[in-house]
């Protein structure tokens, strides 16, 4: 394949989907071509997700800790209360361990932005293999609607994409509704005005928890107003026996990539915001409850 010209498209898309973030990439000559992508498996009128950020790095970039606050984790609070990429993209460029990093967006379905129920949204990256700070992925997606529930990896080595001699290893996972987490920075009361994509009109909207991430003891009750009382979210309870989030994947590109994706206007202007973009419709929906 011609290298060249996967590396400069992948350059653009993701320079352009992440505002402010420092992409690194990797000579031409040792470069590789990853394929990430992430599945929203849920149900209909299930969970969403919010745009998955990612990052390849040494083993030393933390997302979170379980049992422990998020304030120890700067910029994973703006992602799981709001959905919002900028501050953990800057933190990753702070710590230092990985230089190659990207916000996937889900284009297609009735929401742009948020990955819908059935959608695939996809990325690529050029890493260069025989580095170490391209050997470990780590992830993030909160789950909407919600007041600060997400998914992502807590271990920060737990996802090797290439062994310490740079072969390729990949990753092929499924998220399952048992697995989402609570990240202990807002109270669950799933207030259309405090829940993003719920109603939420801003972001960092609604009561500080001033807990700790522990895994999500699911969504109130049927009954009770809350998130699972509004029909579009009808089977949106991820704590069902067998409920899927999501699957995510990292795949080695072998072939030309004629399907990278072209970036939009409105992509460009989603990086910027939050799970809170599309609270309108939401907002009128959670009234007629
Ligand atoms: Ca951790
Ligand atoms: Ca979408
Ligand atoms: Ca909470
Ligand atoms: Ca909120």
């Amino acid at each position: 394949m011609n290298i060249q010209t996967v590396s400069s498209s992948a350059r653009a898309v993701i320079g352009l989907l992440v505002t402010g973030s420092l992409l690194a990439v990797a000579s031409a000559a040792s470069a590789v071509t990853l394929k990430v992508s992430i599945e929203n498996l849920a149900p209909s009128n299930g969970t969403l997700l919010t745009p998955l950020w990612v990052g390849f790095h040494n083993g030393d970039f933390d997302i979170y800790d379980r049992d422990v606050s998020l304030d120890l984790f700067p910029g994973t609070e703006s992602l799981v209360e709001d959905g919002a990429t900028q501050e953990i993209s800057d933190r990753f460029t702070e710590v230092g361990a990985g230089t190659v990093q990207g916000t996937i967006f889900g284009a297609e379905g009735t929401n742009n932005g948020p990955i819908d129920v059935g959608e695939t949204a996809t990325l690529f990256f050029e890493v260069d293999p025989t580095l170490s700070s391209s050997r470990f992925f780590s992830y993030a997606s909160m789950v909407i609607p919600s007041n600060d529930a997400f998914i992502a990896n807590g271990n920060p080595t737990a996802h090797p994409i290439f062994d310490e001699a740079g072969n390729f290893i990949g990753a092929d996972f499924i998220e399952l509704g048992a697995d989402v987490l609570d990240g202990g920075t807002e109270v669950n009361d799933e207030l259309p005005m405090n829940t993003a994509f719920f109603g939420q009109t801003a972001p960092n909207t609604g009561v500080d928890e001033n807990g700790v991430v522990t895994i999500h003891p699911g969504f109130n009750s049927v009954g009770s107003g809350g998130i699972l009382d509004a029909p579009q979210f009808a089977n949106a309870d991820f704590k069902a026996e067998g409920y899927q989030v999501a699957r995510i994947r990292v795949e080695l590109v072998e072939e030309d990539v004629q399907d990278v994706p072209e970036p939009t206007t409105v992509l460009g202007m989603l990086a910027v915001g939050g799970a809170f973009w599309l609270s309108r419709r939401h907002r009128e929906n959670a009234r007629g409850l």
